[in-house]
């Protein structure tokens, strides 16, 4: 299988997994899970990534079970589902679970009653969040909605699953757990030592999870590994035996309703705009989308730009979830004294 995500060079790469990873991928959320013929599940996530198409629709094939797939994502229509009772499993992106939480409190009571009452355990058995963080409060706002503390997990589409929450046992609210089974992960300094106890790091995993190679970049893929270990980019701390994640060691990795966007590769299309001169990309913290696209650019010439000719422009050139959502115009974009965009200040730009 071949799917493709963005790093922190400017092109997505193609993370090429061979049948004995997806296998090895499978197998280790089958036991930690505990998937059954008899599992049901519904399929609200896209299949050009890992979560939709191995957490979901892979690991239901090998139980199995059943997995039933709505063409899009509809809260409304989720929640109809969901009331019918009969689902054993769900698993989506912090963002999903928000937009199932607005349409639950914009309903009438004599709605939400069976809504809720659709997720009641011991038939639904499991519901999973993934991809980015959880917030705490929407955890905690789910657990009354539902009943069910979400099992949150950290994974990577070049990895698969690394960590999980217990599936039985207490599920830790801003923690990823511990490592799935057959993964190996540790956290290490900048040097690729392993750090103290207590202390922070960058996650490395190793196991038969792990990909073969980004597609046709044999050097992308052998800076990528550090004696045999993946290095994820991602740091975090342990925490009474389980981790915690503290966020990206690149500022250029944007997350936005699940999905990973290279902030560099949307800046280069930007600068083919004949009105940009140079832009800078930034994610900027969001409620509802954990982090949203938002674009400073100097312009060129007395153009005017505006955010709807600009999104109408880069649609045609960039997936939907990787446009920009908000734009200011400036006359220069604030640089350090090497002449480096400062992506902080361009933050700070967008501001409220
Ligand atoms: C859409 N909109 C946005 C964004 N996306 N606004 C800000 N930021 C965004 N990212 C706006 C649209 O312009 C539109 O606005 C309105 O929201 C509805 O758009 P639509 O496309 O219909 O959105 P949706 O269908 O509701 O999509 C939301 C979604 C989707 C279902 C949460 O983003 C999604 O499927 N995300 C999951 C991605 C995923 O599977 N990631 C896993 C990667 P207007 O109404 O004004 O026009 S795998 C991975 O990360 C690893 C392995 C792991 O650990 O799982
Ligand atoms: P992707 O490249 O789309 O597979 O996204 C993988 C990235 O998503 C990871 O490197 C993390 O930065 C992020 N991620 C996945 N799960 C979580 C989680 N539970 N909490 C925080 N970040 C996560």
């Amino acid at each position: 299988m071949i799917v493709y995500t963005s790093g922190t060079t400017g092109k997505p790469k193609g993370v090429v997994t061979t049948h004995a990873n997806i296998a090895a991928q499978v197998t280790s959320l089958v036991t930690a899970w505990e998937w059954r013929a008899d599992d049901w599940i519904l399929l609200v996530l896209p299949l050009h990534h890992v979560h939709g198409i191995v957490n979901v629709l892979t690991c239901a094939l090998w139980a199995g079970a059943r997995c039933e797939m709505p063409a899009k994502f509809d809260a409304e229509r989720v929640w109809v589902r969901i009331a019918a009772g009969d689902l054993t499993l769900f698993m989506a992106v912090p963002t999903i679970y928000g937009k199932l939480i607005t349409a639950w409190e914009a309903a009438a009571p004599e709605r939400r009653r069976p809504w809720s009452a659709g997720c009641a355990l011991p038939r639904m058995r499991l519901m999973v969040s993934g991809s980015a963080a959880l917030p705490v409060q929407r955890l905690e706002r789910w657990r009354e909605i539902s009943g069910h503390v979400l099992l949150e997990r950290y994974g990577m589409t070049e990895i698969s699953m690394a960590l999980s929450n217990p599936l039985h046992g207490t599920r830790r609210p801003g923690s990823v757990g511990t490592p799935l089974p057959g993964v190996e992960t540790r956290l290490v300094d900048d040097v690729g030592r392993p750090v103290p106890p207590g202390k922070t790091g960058e996650i490395e995993v190793r196991g038969a999870a792990v990909f073969l190679e980004y597609w046709r970049q044999p050097e992308a893929t052998a800076a990528a590994f550090r004696d045999g270990w993946f290095r994820t980019g991602d740091v975090a701390v342990i925490e009474d035996g389980a981790y915690r994640i503290l966020g990206r060691s690149s500022v250029d990795i944007i997350k936005t309703g699940g999905y990973k966007v290279s902030a560099l590769e949307v800046e280069e299309v930007l600068r083919t705009h004949p009105a940009i001169a140079d832009c800078a990309v930034v994610g900027v913290e969001d409620p509802e989308w954990g982090e949203r696209i938002c674009a400073a650019v100097e312009r060129r010439g007395e153009a005017e730009l505006t955010l709807a000719a600009l999104q109408a422009w880069a649609k045609e050139r960039l997936a939907p979830y990787k446009i920009p959502r908000a734009l200011r115009s400036v006359p220069t974009l604030p640089r350090n004294a090497m002449g480096k965009v400062t992506k902080p200040e361009v933050a700070k730009l967008f501001s409220p």
